[in-house]
Parts: structure tokens; sequence; C-alpha cells
């Protein structure tokens, strides 16, 4: 395997100066009052000053829809680009600016819907970056259509009578793709879980998949209040390799199961869960995935001059 250098990230600041929470905050963010996002953005800037990534040195990639607005609301580099289209952006900055620590903020319908031959092929790309689905099951943007992860029966504008297929599994759906090396799930009001999460997806070398569990109080209220309520409704994953809460933390759920996370096939069977309770933490990891952006570093293991020596010689086939 070829080998990036290895401190690519780690820009130190200058001795005794370091960043704070208001160094990542940018604009008041405009999500309607009690939608998940705004705990995810603490969440997030939480992460940024916790690592003290340099702002200069972290783009945030995101594709359209209410949580796709989030590189407005962070004081580093953001691209709101077009629907669906956020990890091929995400994917080409990372393969040209290995150095750059790369975020993608994606919508259940961004990702599983119109941009879903993306995340397909940025899964199997494995570049190292962090992907935050932000899951509320539901087109909020656009004020209610069904999304691919809208539960059976969803009542919407487009679907008056219910939604009449089964939802896609994101976890499931990537547990299934090649190459995949990180998925993890949690929710947007259990901050602990949702900070631990975060810090283990930026810790992993590849590609680290984040479905997260997000309130819409506007359009889909009755379908997360349960979860919220029901102390019952969420069962931990449990591992020292996985999503580690602290005791205290660990004691505010009622469920909790032992689940290890180097194991793909128990990883995929814990995603069936989902038909019973909502379950949170890291289902699969693999460090050893093989990651295109090492390879991009390298020009695909090409010289440079072996490659402008391949453009000269296709260019002298058009000289007379
Ligand atoms: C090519 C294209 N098709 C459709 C739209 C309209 N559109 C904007 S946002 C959106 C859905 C967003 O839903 P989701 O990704 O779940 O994000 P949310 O708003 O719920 O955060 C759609 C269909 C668009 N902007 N561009």
């Amino acid at each position: 395997m070829i080998a990036l250098q290895p401190d690519f990230c780690d820009i130190a600041l200058p001795e005794g100066e370091h960043y704070s929470i208001e160094d990542y905050a940018s604009s008041k963010a405009r999500w309607c009052s009690g939608c998940g996002a705004h705990t995810i953005l603490n969440s997030v800037q939480k992460l940024c000053n916790d690592k003290q990534l340099p702002p200069e040195k972290t783009v945030f990639v995101s594709g359209i829809g209410c949580s796709s607005r989030f590189p407005h609301y962070m004081k580093t580099y953001g691209f709101h680009g077009l629907h669906g289209r956020a990890f091929p952006v995400a994917c080409g900055v990372k393969f040209r600016r290995p150095d750059l620590n790369v975020f993608v903020i994606t919508g259940d319908g961004d990702c599983c819907s119109i941009g879903a031959g993306h995340w397909v092929h940025a899964i199997r790309y494995n570049m190292k970056m962090v992907v935050l689905l932000f899951d509320n099951a539901i087109y909020g943007l656009t004020k209610k259509q069904t999304s691919p992860t809208s539960p059976f029966g969803t009542v919407s504008n487009t679907h008056p009578a219910g939604s009449v297929l089964p939802p896609i599994n994101p976890i499931q759906a990537t547990l299934g793709l090649p190459n995949v090396s990180f998925v993890a799930q949690t929710v947007d009001w259990k901050p602990a879980h949702l900070n631990a999460t975060l810090k283990k997806a930026f810790d992993h070398p590849g590609l680290a998949f984040v479905r997260i569990v997000q309130r819409c109080p506007i359009w889909m209220r009755d379908s997360y209040e349960p979860t919220v309520k029901d102390p019952d409704a969420i069962t931990v994953l449990n591992h020292e390799n996985g999503i580690v809460l602290d005791e205290k933390a660990l004691k505010k759920f009622r469920h909790v199961n032992e689940h290890d996370p180097s194991d793909i096939l128990k990883a995929r069977e814990a995603a069936e869960m989902v038909k019973e309770t909502t379950p949170i933490g890291l289902f699969y990891q693999n460090k050893e995935a093989i990651r295109y952006d090492e390879y991009g570093a390298h020009n695909l293991g090409t010289a440079v001059e072996d490659r402008i020596g391949a453009i000269n010689s296709m260019m002298d086939r058009y000289a007379i």
C-alpha cells in the first residue's frame, strides 16, 4: 500500500495559542426551532475545537436541503453545492488536497435519493473524510415529500394516502458495499453519544459514515417523538473498540448490547434491529480498507514525468 506523509493534517498553532468554539461559528443558524440540526452543529463545532482543526484547513461540503445549509454556519471553507452531489465534490477536494479535513453534510433525500449513485462510489473509494447523514426521513426544505427513508405509510405531499414502499435502511445499505470501512449511528438528542460518535468518526483513517437520526419538528414530529420519549426505544451497541461512553452516560440507557465492530456479518445483523429498536453505536470499522486518496496523493502510482510524457505523446499524434 502507498503511504501518505504521516502528519498531513497536523498544522501546529504558534506556541500558547489555541482556537475557541467562536473561531468555528459563522452566521446564526436559520433552521426551525427544535430542529435536530442545531445540536449537530454544536457538536461539530465542539469536535473542531477539541481537535483544534485549523479553520483554513477544514472544508464542509454539502448538497441541497435544510441540512445542506450547514457550511454557511461554519467559519471554515465550505461548498454548498448541487442536490445529491456533495460526495463527488468532497472526493475531488480530498483527492487533490489530502492535507484538508473534509466533512460531507447530506440529507436523506440528498444522499439516498438523488445522490445514491455517488454515495455508493464514495463508500467504495474510502477517502479519509467524515460523512454526516442528517436523516429526518423526509424532504424538509421542499416541505414534506416522501424520502427513501420515510417509514412505510408516511403521509406526505407526494403520498397523501401514505407511502407505499418499504424504506431504505442507510446503515444496512452502506454495510452491503465493497470496501466499506466505518459505519455508525447516533441520534441528535443524546449529546454525549453524538459527541463521542463524531470523535470516533474523525479519528478513523478512511471514510466514516455516520447516520444521525434527526428531529424535524415541523414535518415529522410523530415519527421521532416516540423514540425521544420512550427510554426503551434505543439500544446502545457497546464495545471497547466502539463508541465508548463513560459509565455515567452509559447508565442513562436501559438497553445495552455488546457488539464487536470488527465483525461485518454481526454488523449487518445489528442493522436489522431497526425493526424493533433504534440501535446506536459503531456497527463496523475496518482501519485497513484501501483508501483511494492515498493513491491520488501519488498520482495513482504514476510519476508526474510519466503522465506528462503520456500527454505529450498523445498530443504528438495530432501533430503534422
Ligand atoms: C436537481 C434538483 N432536484 C430537486 C431539487 C429540489 N429539492 C431541494 S431540497 C430537496 C430535498 C431535500 O431533502 P433532504 O435531502 O432529506 O434534506 P432536508 O431538507 O430534509 O434536510 C429537493 C427535492 C433541487 N434543488 N435540485
